[in-house]
């Protein structure tokens, strides 16, 4: 996959991208990042950005030629061409269904905004989506991209250790992740399940499940609507919640 990012600051790019998992990503060359600055592409002497706003108002625009510049510029770099995402906190939200969309993209141009936005026709007439990574301000788009990047580089083959780790990832189930315990079995007077000692796989497994759906259901109600439970599994939900 390969992903063009828009920023008029790449800086804050470069120890985020070169390790973990997108740093295994790009040396693997499963993952393709180049870094653009619109701030190269603008034809005046102070190579400006931003601007006031028309009507008034707080805060700067960021304008759109040195953008749009920039896009034109990007696009021919590589093939095929890629959708444009513009990350906004009008976006759409982002999330695991959301992921897995961009995901299947052979390639993405993201654009970062800064100020106070962009201008009004560079959404209207560049960019193919929009997305947020959540409902609190950040001070720009470079932390979204990086999540964005981030979740979409673990869908690529070959990044994760296993396919199964992601197959196996709470969210594609829509259930939060079980306890997970390693060793020692005692550590500051604190134990572990001792079904996790019984080297009884079924039990576990069963174990696990349970204890997915019950945090679910305390911590993140909003998910269970859309997890695929048993009838039985409704039944414990419906009891436990009950009896607290
Ligand atoms: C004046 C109103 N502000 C909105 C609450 C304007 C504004 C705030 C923050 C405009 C841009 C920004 C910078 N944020 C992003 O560019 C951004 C973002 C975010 O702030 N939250 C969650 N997702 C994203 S994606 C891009």
């Amino acid at each position: 996959m390969r992903i063009d990012i828009l920023t008029l600051f790449p800086e804050m790019f470069a120890g985020p991208f070169d390790a973990s998992i997108i740093g295994r990503a790009r040396a693997a060359g499963v993952l393709d990042i180049a870094l653009h600055n619109p701030r190269d592409y603008t034809t005046d002497k102070h190579h400006i950005v931003d601007d006031y706003a028309y009507g008034g108002g707080p805060g700067m625009v960021m304008k759109p030629d040195p953008i749009f510049a920039c896009v034109d510029a990007v696009q021919p770099m590589a093939e095929p061409s890629g959708k444009v995402v513009l990350l906004t906190p009008q976006g759409r939200l982002l999330n695991h269904r959301v992921v897995e969309e961009l995901a299947a993209e052979a390639r993405l141009i993201l654009i970062c905004g800064h100020y106070e936005g962009v201008d009004e026709r560079v959404r209207e007439s560049l960019v193919d989506d929009e997305i947020s990574v959540g409902d609190y301000v950040l001070s720009g788009g470079e932390p979204a991209a990086m999540v964005l990047v981030d979740a979409v580089a673990r869908h690529q083959p070959g990044v994760l250790g296993s396919e199964l780790s992601l197959e196996e990832e709470s969210h594609a189930q829509g259930l939060l992740e079980y306890p997970q315990y390693t060793r020692p079995p005692e550590f500051r007077g604190m134990t572990i399940p001792d079904v996790l000692l019984s080297g009884h796989h079924a039990e576990i497994a069963k174990w696990r499940r349970r204890q997915s759906v019950l945090r679910t259901a305390r911590r993140r109600p909003d998910l269970l609507a859309s997890a695929e439970l048993t009838a039985d599994e409704r039944r414990m939900v419906e009891q436990e919640l009950a009896g607290e």
